[in-house]
């Protein structure tokens, strides 16, 4: 058997040439155009990074590394009698492009267990901010303040040539990982739960310690890998993942990367969206004072959101003009355990009707329903109601995608990012209106 890193480093020598080989004879070929409407809209569509974890096409939705959602779920090994494949195994998986064995997968639950200890001080650190702090400030802030365990940036200070950055890089990135479960719990149980802080377990795989930790029983641990695995990557042009990359090619270790990519993903156009989702369902909830809800008073209810300038969260994409396969995934698990689930099939209703609400707006390119627009009513069934925590959840999910693409990023020596702006006039003059 090799280990993960021994699989990761045959692979980052075998992907070194085709980088070399294309910046050598291929640089001047042209792979995009830019026009106005793409520098004032955010880069919209514009193709000026390279992600081998994965691709997302507009219809079809997310692969990793070349697999489907369902595809990986059912390539990936599973411990017996479990129906979701692991975290630690899904790791292995995007950092290296080969379906582990299940010996293979479990080796990285042990090598995880020897790196999981959080250090006290995160936790005084979370203690230490005040107790209305947004759960996504606390897991940016408990992040960051594990910087000085970086082996990268100290490393770096020591002058290690740029060939080895990706082994620290590694390194950094594993730790972090095998600790976020610990310190997202810990957030969800001093927050909400009184301080009533559930120890690890160490006999336990990544989402099995998580359900444990957040005190809720099986199959939470089930839901755990699940959801951890769905948001796992969307390839590197969505904020969080664009802005791990980006601080990440300034040499920045892995813990100031993912601590601003969590203070992206904190955003309600981009992950609070889920948590956004979960409020503006239950305050409709709550406004049907016990009438049962139908599609034409969710219809009006969408219609008020909208005609009082706020999008419909959970729906809308900038990549994708498709259902989000992550939406359908977990539309499928409630299908299969929670399908009378009162909430549910609100949300079913919500998505029955929105997308025509939409198209009849007019505005969105895409009117179908992202992630978030069902995640949060799995963690609801599951006794997870305190929303805020929603975008926690989806930070631990992002940084296993987000991490191996930096590990990557230091193995094919990608340089600081720049890309180059211009003035308003420029543009002006540019298209002869000036
Ligand atoms: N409700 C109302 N209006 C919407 C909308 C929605 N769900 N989605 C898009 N629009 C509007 C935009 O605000 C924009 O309006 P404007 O012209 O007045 O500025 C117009 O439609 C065109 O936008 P677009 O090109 O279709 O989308 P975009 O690429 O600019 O933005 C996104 C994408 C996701 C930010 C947007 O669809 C949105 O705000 N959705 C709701 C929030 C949400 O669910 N975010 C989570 C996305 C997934 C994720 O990152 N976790």
């Amino acid at each position: 058997m090799t280990t993960l890193k021994e699989t990761l480093q045959r692979k980052i020598e075998e992907h070194r040439p085709r980088t070399t080989r294309l910046l050598k004879e291929c640089s001047d070929v042209k792979i995009s155009d830019v026009t106005i409407g793409q520098a004032i809209g955010g880069a919209r569509g514009v193709k000026c990074l390279v992600t081998d974890t994965s691709y997302l096409d507009p219809m079809e939705g997310i692969r990793f590394r070349g697999k489907t959602i369902p595809e990986t779920f059912a390539a990936l090994p599973k411990a017996a009698g479990r129906e979701y494949p692991s975290v630690e195994s899904f790791w292995y998986y995007i950092l290296t492009g080969e379906i582990p064995t299940l010996e293979e997968a479990q080796a990285v639950e042990a090598d995880f267990k020897e790196r999981a200890q959080v250090p006290a001080y995160v936790f005084d650190v979370v203690r230490a901010l005040p107790a209305d702090s947004h759960p996504m400030a606390m897991f940016s802030s408990a992040i960051l303040s594990m910087q000085r365990e970086s082996i990268f940036a100290r490393r770096h200070r020591e002058g290690m040539g740029k060939m080895e950055y990706w082994d620290p890089m590694y390194e950094d990135c594993s730790n972090l990982l095998a600790r976020l479960p610990e310190i997202g719990a810990f957030i969800y149980r001093h927050k909400f739960k009184g301080g009533d802080i559930i120890a690890p377990d160490k006999s336990l795989d990544l989402g099995g310690n998580f359900a444990h930790m957040m005190g809720i029983g099986s199959p939470y641990d089930e839901v755990a890998r699940m959801y951890f695995i769905l948001h796992s990557d969307h390839e590197s042009g969505n904020v969080s993942a664009h802005t791990i990359h980006l601080v990440a090619s300034a040499l920045s270790d892995c813990y100031y990367a993912l601590s601003a990519g969590i203070n992206g993903l904190a955003g309600p156009l981009h992950g609070l969206a889920n948590e956004n989702v979960l409020r503006w369902t239950q305050k409709f909830m709550e406004g049907l004072e016990g009438q049962e809800p139908t599609e034409e008073i969710i219809r009006k209810a969408l219609w008020d959101t909208l005609n009082s300038g706020q999008v419909i969260p959970g729906y809308g994409h900038a990549v994708l003009r498709k259902t989000d396969p992550r939406y359908t995934s977990q539309r499928e698990f409630c299908l299969k355990n929670l399908p009378d689930y009162p909430l549910f099939k609100v949300i079913s209703m919500i998505y029955k009707v929105a997308p025509d609400v939409l198209k009849e707006h007019g505005k969105a390119k895409n009117p179908w329903p992202n992630v978030d627009a069902q995640s949060g009513v799995v963690q609801w069934y599951y006794g997870v109601t305190e929303y805020s925590f929603y975008t926690v959840l989806f930070g631990i999910g992002r940084a296993i995608g987000t991490l191996a693409n930096i590990v990557w990023d230091r193995a094919l020596g990608y340089p600081i990012e720049r890309p180059k702006s211009l003035t308003t006039a420029m543009l002006e003059e540019m298209a002869g209106i000036r």
